[in-house]
């Protein structure tokens, strides 16, 4: 019985798919990920190092360039054919969540229409004195650093860093998808960090069916059931095409 047929099989008596990406789903559409070193400029920083609200307080200014960096790097990239089968399985399937750690709003350019985004969004900023102003951008943005139009203070990238805590919001729909699901698939994360990396080990003690698709083997690979040692693009496309025709 091939993969499919047994994931399907699994779908017949538990329907519903949640689908977890990190920043290995974007690596095929060049957009580096947080274990790749850094190029250039930032080759001599960590994310983790700028990723945080120290180093923003610190020196908001180097935030902002790498934000600005990394924007305008997102905004060159396309979606690659394991977002778009994302997309697509998200439209096609009766019951499909898609739940990311990924800030980069690519499987949104890819046709996804609600994706869970559990560190918030690159394409977002906010105010760094806690007004509540937000922006959308779709711009890189400029040298200067961005002000908050409400009180003036300085804006800060809509995302969660290092040491700040979730979305309790995000955190709820991300575990009532793996609830609703049958099947958890778990593409493109290195599983280290948290609590993002605690939502497949509560999928599996909720007795769903794992399956994990990433190149490199991580700290869940043997407690999954399916484990799968291709790319995202490889292995992702396919799979949807099945899940789909069966679905029809
Ligand atoms: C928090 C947004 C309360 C910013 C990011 C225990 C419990 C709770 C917290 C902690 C804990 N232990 C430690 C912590 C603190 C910390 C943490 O987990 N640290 C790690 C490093 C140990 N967690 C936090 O701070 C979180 N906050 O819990 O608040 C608290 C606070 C302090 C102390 C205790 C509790 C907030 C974490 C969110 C940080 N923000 N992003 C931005 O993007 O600028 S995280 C960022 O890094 C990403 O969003 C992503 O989540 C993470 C990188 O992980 P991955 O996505 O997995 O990417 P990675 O590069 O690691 O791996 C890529 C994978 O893809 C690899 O496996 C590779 O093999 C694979 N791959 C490569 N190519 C492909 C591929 N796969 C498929 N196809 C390919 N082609
Ligand atoms: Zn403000």
């Amino acid at each position: 019985m091939s993969l499919t047929q047994e994931l399907l099989a699994i779908l017949a008596t538990r329907p519903g798919i949640a689908i977890l990406t990190g920043a290995g789903l974007s690596a095929e559409s060049g957009v580096p990920t947080f274990r790749e070193a850094q190029s250039g400029l930032w080759a001599k920083f960590s994310p983790q190092e700028l990723a945080t609200p120290e180093a923003f307080a610190d020196n908001p200014q180097r935030v902002w360039d790498w934000y600005r960096w990394r924007r305008e790097l997102v905004s060159r990239a396309e979606p690659n054919p394991a977002h778009l089968a994302i997309a697509e399985l998200e439209a096609g399937l009766p019951c499909c969540q898609l739940v990311t750690q990924n800030v980069d709003g690519l499987l949104q350019r890819a046709g996804a229409r609600q994706v869970t985004e559990l560190h918030g969004n690159l394409w977002r900023q906010k105010c760094a004195a806690g007004c509540g102003a937000v922006q959308t951008v779709n711009v890189p943005g400029h040298d200067a650093l961005p002000r908050c139009q409400r009180c003036n203070a300085l804006m800060r990238p809509d995302v969660v860093w290092f040491g700040e805590t979730l979305s309790q919001a995000a955190l709820a729909d991300a575990g009532a998808a793996i609830k609703a699901a049958g099947i958890v698939i778990v593409c493109g994360t290195s599983n280290l960090v948290y609590p993002a990396a605690a939502l497949p080990l509560e999928a599996l003690r909720m007795g769903k069916t794992v399956v994990e698709i990433n190149p490199a083997r991580t700290p869940l690979s043997s407690n999954v059931p399916f484990y799968i040692g291709e790319t995202a693009s490889n292995a992702l496309p396919a799979i949807a095409q099945e899940l789909l025709q069966a679905s029809t």
